[in-house]
């Protein structure tokens, strides 16, 4: 895009071009930054509200530290865009999340700027006191600044970093980046914010009415309780102190600076000035708008938080044409409907609520609707726990978030057995957001788990009655997951089926190859088959449904009759699906047969459209279909039909 209509923008090529400038000129460029994000973002779609937020921060940032030689370590990476202008990469902004473009998000061999790499939140302190540490111990001097919104703030992860920079004591500067918006929920977009909670506490009628009862006593007690009186407005005062942000991280070790304006770009460069050379864990607290200068965008920030292409002037997504709803939201709408039916039904969400599809809940059932924040961890204990108790949670989280929880999903519910339902959005590939959001790994992290059951739905029908099984399910964590797509529009049914754990079904027979799919692959392995009859090859297709337990049965008849089996799978082959076919076949001493495990391979899949990386990966009906005649091709000796085994099947 060009930037031939802005002074300064377009010879700003590197941070030093920035530095180059006069510091009365930078309100200038921050506008032009801001019009230029806004324009790109509007044509490409991404993450959006959140960097219009950090403009002038990210102009102060590389105006006052020597970047690269100073390095910058940004959480989460969705607000970086502004970063990303300004360091030599506004040229590419158009290539944004698209195959073969920019990323989303911060990547160490993007450019040499961006220090960390992320995606997932709450990551940035840990990472920059490892920086710092790893800057002393090899003698090196430069500064090093991790930047955090609020919302990051509230994973544990965060608070472990800034525990231990407060004992180590090494030299780095903490940026809270405060926008009051802690959870992506479009019915209560603020969730609560650090200062809320504190003034909060101090206006908690609670609080008032114990400050007014030991007034009045105190006022009863002649000289004593004047002197009383006195010591309780201290304390009062005292109490102020201690529960403000700056005192609990002081608690922690670190010095506070704010809060301070982070629109105010003077006032920012003048505290990054003052503070950039002084020792040990320093924070400053800025305050920031989601969505700054764009009044669409300020209004809803949250609707604004990732967007599609949009139209510039009424903020309006520029509509994709699909009919059929969300994944998301089928399942959001069938929780609720559980929900009427059984009172001991509730939902967690790790600041997620419009992402899970738990918004819905949030809207009908409010007190049985839990936003822990960005918490994934602590989400699935909180669950246990209501578990123990006879409630039954249900834990909706995307797929790769999950990633986090692995350890209390083994020791907090498998362990116990407790009766934990785990609700994946995003398994398989996820597209523009890349291999930081792709839900490549869930079947195998949760297949590994004893005990666990692990189910994917091959069409939102089957993702309503696995929810139903789900919930109905009583002995232990049971799972299921679907991806970030739309349903395929089946025709759905008000009542829910229960399924039979670890039952699959043969959704076309055949009698050259069988198919066994999981998931929304089971539709790809259908238009698969069809490709192969025309060509003469008779490819039964199996939707497995249960990752976990696998169908033995269905396993041994198949095998009776069909000696090729190719598995599919949205996820790495590395201990997934198809293992889990082999694991079974091997159990039962069935050895006279072939298989091809047939999934994501053991390397990250960069970030795409989703059609795409499917295509490329085949692992759409087209490259199922070739995998499947390459096997029948290599060994016609297991299967009887008579197809040529030479030349390609398509055009
Ligand atoms: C572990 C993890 N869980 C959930 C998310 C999804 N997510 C992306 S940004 C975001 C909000 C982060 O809040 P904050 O850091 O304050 O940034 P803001 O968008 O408010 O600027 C969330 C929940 C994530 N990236 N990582």
């Amino acid at each position: 895009m060009s930037t031939s209509g802005f002074n300064f923008l377009s010879e700003i090529n590197t941070p030093d071009d920035l530095r180059k400038l006069d510091e009365k000129d930078l309100r200038t460029v921050c506008s032009e930054v801001r019009e230029f994000l806004i324009d790109c973002v509007s044509k490409t779609g991404g993450h959006f509200g959140a960097g219009l937020g950090t403009v002038e921060l990210t102009v102060a940032l590389h105006y006052v530290f020597q970047t690269p030689h100073d390095k910058l370590v940004w959480d989460v990476g969705h607000q970086a865009y502004p970063h990303k202008i300004i360091t030599g990469r506004r040229a590419r902004m158009l290539t944004i999340r698209q195959l073969g473009g920019l990323s989303g998000f911060l990547r160490r061999d993007e450019s040499e700027y961006d220090e960390f790499g992320a995606g997932h939140a709450s990551t940035a302190i840990s990472a920059a006191l490892g920086i710092a540490t790893a800057r002393d111990l090899q003698g090196e001097d430069y500064k090093v600044i991790a930047i955090v919104g609020d919302g990051s703030l509230t994973g544990g992860l965060a608070y472990e970093g800034m525990n231990n920079a407060g004992l180590l004591k090494k030299d780095m500067i903490v940026v809270l980046n405060d926008n009051q918006m802690i959870s992506l929920s479009s019915l209560n977009p603020g969730g609560w914010s650090i200062r809320e909670h504190f003034a909060e506490m101090l206006t908690h009628p609670t609080y008032n009415r114990l400050k007014a009862n030991v007034w009045d006593l105190t006022g009863k007690l002649d000289a004593f309780g004047d002197c009383l009186r006195s010591i309780a407005q201290k304390m009062e005062q005292g109490l102020k102190v201690v529960v403000t942000p700056g005192m609990l991280f002081e608690a922690l070790g670190f010095r506070y600076f704010g809060p301070i304006n982070g629109h105010n770009i003077h006032k920012l460069v003048e505290i990054f000035q003052h503070v950039k050379d002084l020792k040990g864990p320093i924070l400053i607290h800025v305050i920031t708008e989601k969505g700054k200068g764009y009044p669409p965008a300020e209004r809803d920030a949250t609707r604004l938080h990732g967007v599609a292409p949009f139209d510039k002037i009424t903020g309006e997504e520029i509509k994709s044409n699909s009919s059929t709803p969300a994944y998301t939201d089928i399942f959001g709408k069938a929780l609720v409907e559980l929900c009427e039916q059984n009172p001991k039904i509730v939902g967690i969400t790790a600041a997620m609520p419009d992402g899970t599809g738990l918004i819905h809940l949030q809207e009908k059932f409010p007190e049985r609707f839990f936003d822990v924040g960005i918490a994934e961890e602590h989400a699935v204990t909180f669950a246990a726990g209501l578990a123990a108790e006879g409630m039954i949670p249900v834990v909706a989280v995307y797929s790769s978030f999950l990633q986090r929880a692995f350890d209390q999903i083994v020791h907090d519910c498998a362990i116990q057995k407790l009766h934990v339902v785990f609700v994946l959005d995003r398994g398989g590939l996820v597209g523009a957001d890349g291999p930081t959001h792709h839900g490549t790994l869930d079947l195998s992290y949760l297949r590994c788990i004893q005990g666990m059951v692990v189910m994917a739905p091959k069409d939102e029908q089957e993702l309503r009655d696995m929810l139903y099984t789900a919930i109905e399910y009583k002995n232990g964590p049971i799972a299921l997951r679907y991806p970030r797509s739309n349903a395929l529009g089946v025709p759905l049914r008000n009542n829910f089926t229960q399924y039979e754990i670890g039952k699959g079904e043969v959704v076309r027979k055949g009698k050259d190859i069988a198919i066994l799919a999981v998931g929304t692959m089971v539709h790809n392995a259908l238009e698969a088959a069809k490709m192969l009859e025309k060509s003469g090859i008779q490819a039964e297709v199996v939707n497995m449904r249960f990752i976990k337990p696998v169908d033995r049965e269905l396993l041994r008849n198949i095998t009776s009759r069909i000696k090729l089996l190719m598995t599919v799978e949205d996820n790495v082959v590395s201990g997934g699906f198809g293992g889990g076919v082999l694991e079974a076949l091997s159990e039962m001493n069935i050895t006279n047969v072939q298989v091809k495990l047939h999934g994501l391979p053991d390397s990250f899949v960069e970030h795409g459209s989703i059609d795409q990386l499917y295509h490329i990966l085949k692992l759409d009906a087209e490259g199922i279909a070739e995998i499947a005649q390459q096997m029948v091709q290599e060994f016609p000796e297991l299967e009887n039909h008579s197809i040529p085994t030479t030349g390609r099947l398509f055009a």
